[in-house]
């Protein structure tokens, strides 16, 4: 049974300064997801941290959070069914040299740090997450046309 689900999906500074913001939400919507909420917002550190806690202690945590304080992100809210799967799959594994191509890190990363865009891994994980950037009233509701049960 698929289940509808949202995912917070965010484009890392690199993925901005590079210009890939156009590429990767072309992914998500020719992929049949729907955003309901998008916001370019810069973390602070206190606010990296939070979010990234379950790295603390890791040797990659000080890089990674210098890394996503450095510049603007991209964060949204993408919707449809198995969101949170489905979008792990869009951006590929979290080594750009062992993401698939046809991934978003696959396709344009090449750096581990630098790999692109972060996504939600769980539904727990993502509810979380959203409230990060937005507040409920900031994400909308909709169908798509091709989805409503009555045409007209
Ligand atoms: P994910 O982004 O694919 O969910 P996580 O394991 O949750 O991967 O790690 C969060 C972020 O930390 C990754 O996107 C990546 O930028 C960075 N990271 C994870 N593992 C490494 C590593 O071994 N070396 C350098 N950076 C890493
Ligand atoms: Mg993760």
């Amino acid at each position: 049974m698929t289940e509808k689900q949202r995912t917070l999906l965010f484009i890392k500074p690199d993925g901005v300064m590079r210009g890939l913001i156009g590429e990767i939400i072309q992914r998500v919507e020719r992929k049949g997801l729907i955003i309901t909420a998008i916001k370019l917002v810069k973390f602070d550190r206190q606010k990296a941290e939070e979010f990234y806690a379950v790295h603390k202690g890791k040797p990659f945590f000080e890089a990674l959070v210098e890394h996503v304080t450095s510049g603007p992100i991209l964060a949204m809210v993408a919707e449809g069914p198995e969101a949170v799967m489905v979008v792990r799959k869009l951006i590929g594994k979290t080594s750009p040299f062992e993401a698939e191509p046809g991934t978003i890190r696959g396709d344009f990363g090449i750096n581990v740090t630098k790999n692109i865009v972060h996504a939600s891994d769980s539904v727990e994980n993502a509810e979380r997450e959203i409230k990060f950037f937005f507040k409920e009233d900031e994400i909308l509701s909709y169908e798509k046309p091709t989805e409503k049960k009555f045409a007209v």
